[in-house]
Order: C-alpha cells, then structure tokens, then sequence
C-alpha cells in the first residue's frame, strides 16, 4: 500500500499536503508526512523492517514504554516542550501502535520533531559533547524503567561472541563465492577475534552489569537544535538490556571518525582524538554517579569494540549477498568494512591516549 493509503489509517490531525522520504537510516523506511494547516503537526511514518524486527508486538510496546517512561520524568522536571524531547507515538484509528498492510508490511508514525537537526558526520567539539551527553542522559533516565525487563527484540543483537561464530559459519558456507575477495579483511578480523569477546566475558562474570541502553547510537540518532544543544535521542529499536560500552562505543565509533562510515578513501578514515574526547567527556559528565569502576574502566574499550564489531557485520552482510543493510551499490558493504577496519587499525595506534582520557575524567 501506499504511504498515502497507510496514513490515513493513522489518528492524525490536519490535511495531508505531501509525503516524502526522509533521513538515511540503513534499516527502516522513513517518510515525513507534511500537513497544511500550521496548527497541526506534520508526521513521521515508517515502514518497520520486519526481517530484522521479527516481533513488532513487542518492538512496539518496548518503544512505548520507554517513551512513557521519559515523557514522565520530562513533565516532572516541568520541561516545556516535550513533544521536542522525547519521542510521541501516534496511534491508528483503532487505538494500535502500528498498522499492518494487505501486503504484511508494518508501519507506524511518530509526532515529527520540528526545527531538529541530525547530522550523518560531525563537524565540531561541541557536537560531540551533545552526543556524549544524549547517549549518556538517555541511559540515566531509562535505568529506573519500572517492570519487566525489556523484551529482547534482537537476542545478542551486540554479543560480539555470537557475531564472529555466524561470521565463521558464513566464512565456511560462503553462499554467494565472495570469500575469495575478502581473505585479507577476514584474517584480519579472525586474528583479533579472541580479544573482543571480553565485554560478554566480563558480563557473564558478573564484573559488569547488564542495563537497559540504546545499543543503536549513531550521531543521526540524536537530534540537536539550531544551537546544537541536545533535543532527543530517537531510533528507539534495539533499546533492550546490554551493557554500558555499547553505546558509547558505537557512539564514538561512528561520530569520531575524521572520514565516513563507507568513505571509499582510507586515507580519510582515522579516529579523531577531539571528538573522541568530546564524546567520553560528554558521557560520563552525565553517568558518572551510575557507573561502577569497572563499567567505567570499559568505555574506551567499548569504541574499538563496536568498531571490530561493525567490520565484522558489514563483511558477514557482503558475504552474505547483502541480505541486511541497505546498499547504494555491489561492493558498498565491502567499502564500508575496510573503512571500519582502517578506523580499528587507527583506534590501536591510538590506544594509550584513549584510555588516557577516560582516567582522567
Ligand atoms: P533507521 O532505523 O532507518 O535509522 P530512524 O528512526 O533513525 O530510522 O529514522 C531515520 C531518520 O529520520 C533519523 O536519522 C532522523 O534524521 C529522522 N527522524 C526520525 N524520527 C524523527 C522524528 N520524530 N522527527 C524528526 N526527524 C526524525
Ligand atoms: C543500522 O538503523 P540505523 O541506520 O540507525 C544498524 C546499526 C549499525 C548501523 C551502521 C538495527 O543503524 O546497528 O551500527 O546501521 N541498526 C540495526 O550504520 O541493525
Ligand atoms: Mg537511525
């Protein structure tokens, strides 16, 4: 069915004058649905990826309950904007979370937060002391979630352990005969394998604690206003327990990067040290009273983990015939791993003074 045809199952207010796609996520698909009237608010609308959100049921109700639970602490704190703050669900005309079409396609709508910018590459300091503070109030806001644990919509979505045995078995099955284009990027990525299953380790031991967050920082995950200060953290799928180095890890990951997550030219890709110390300082000036010294001891850790992890990802997609990431052309899954393991290689040049600056905090 049409965007057109799905929004008009939605409870929304004012006459629809367009709809368009919107934004870059590599995942959902993304409109924003424009309406006439000034008074009324215009609408995000997405087509949920239901191959990767097997559970829509439960998606929804995890985003639900989250967003309640910060729209509460925002109205108790007497925030004025809060449709601004944290992200509105808009229901059907039955009262559901989500609509699914004659063709099995889900889709659900959000209220469209106006005036917000959210960027694919980072241009200063500042935006990466948002992002740290973002990811970092979002995790302390979320952590007295009363109830049941989340339900988890992706099992192991970040268990790095998981991740390089599938990988292992796609090396071995090799279902499309790309394997012999990548020899190189798998050695590189097996080599290293036994380091990177230390967070699930940690976890199992009890050295670390589990906790509810995001697990999907990318910085076009936050939206910042016209003066760049922090308006929300959006793209709410993969909330689900996991531990504290995952989000910013991610986070420094894909904002700290002097090149971009699929740039072609390597010599552009490198961890910019600045940005780096913007997000770890950002962070932790908003965790620091939540987390254990040896959650804190994991952070910069978690950067080069969830950088190993993307390569590990992105190439067991390519070999895979890319059956999970939107791609723009044959070999963009391939450009992007080797752009991630170049940033790896610089994160390791980098090491000391990465963990330098989380010491020092
Ligand atoms: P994906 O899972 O595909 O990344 P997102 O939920 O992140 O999908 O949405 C894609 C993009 O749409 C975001 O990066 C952001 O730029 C924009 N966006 C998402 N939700 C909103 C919203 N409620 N208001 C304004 N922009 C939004
Ligand atoms: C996906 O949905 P989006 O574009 O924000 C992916 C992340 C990856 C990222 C890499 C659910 O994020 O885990 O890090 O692409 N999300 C999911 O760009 O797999
Ligand atoms: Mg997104």
């Amino acid at each position: 069915m049409t965007p057109e045809q799905i929004t008009s199952q939605f409870a929304i207010k004012g006459t629809v004058e367009g709809i368009k796609p919107f934004g870059t996520g590599l995942i959902n698909t993304t409109y924003k649905v424009k309406t006439q009237e000034d008074e009324h608010p215009n609408y995000l609308l997405q087509i949920i990826n239901h191959q990767i959100f097997q559970n829509v049921p439960e998606l929804t109700r995890n985003i639900k309950r989250v967003t309640d639970h910060l729209r509460e602490k925002l109205e108790a704190q007497g925030i004025d904007d809060i449709d601004r703050r944290v992200l509105t669900p808009v229901e059907t005309l039955e009262g559901e979370g989500f609509y699914k079409d004659a063709e099995g396609q889900y889709w659900r709508m959000f209220l469209f937060i106006e005036g917000a910018r959210s960027y694919d590459q980072l241009t200063n300091t500042k935006q990466a002391n948002a992002g740290g503070r973002a990811f970092g109030q979002f995790q302390r806001m979320v952590s007295d979630l009363p109830g049941d644990p989340l339900y988890p919509i992706i099992p192991g979505f970040h268990n790095t352990e998981m991740r390089i045995n599938n990988f292992k078995e796609r090396v071995e099955k090799d279902p499309v005969g790309r394997l012999k284009e990548v020899k190189e990027e798998v050695d590189f990525l097996m080599e290293r394998s036994e380091e990177y299953k230390k967070i699930v380790q940690m976890g199992k031991e009890g050295k670390i604690p589990e906790r509810i967050v995001h697990q999907d920082t990318k910085f076009n995950n936050v939206l910042l206003d016209e003066n760049d200060e922090v308006l929300c953290v959006i793209d709410l799928d993969t909330v689900m327990p996991g531990y504290v180095c995952y989000d910013i890890g991610d986070a420094i990951r894909n904002g700290a990067n002097t090149g971009k997550e699929d740039d072609p030219d390597l010599d552009r890709v490198s961890i910019n040290m600045d940005l780096y110390e913007g997000f770890i300082k950002g962070f932790l000036q908003e965790t620091k009273e939540i987390l254990t010294p040896a959650e804190k001891e994991t952070l910069a850790f978690g950067a080069k983990l969830l950088t190993y992890e993307q390569a590990v990802r992105f190439l067991d997609d390519y070999i895979d015939g890319d059956n999970y990431y939107k791609t723009e052309s044959p070999k963009h899954n391939l450009i992007r791993t080797r752009a991630q393991i170049k940033l790896l290689k610089s994160m390791e040049e980098n090491w000391d003074a990465m963990q330098k600056i989380v010491e020092q905090q």
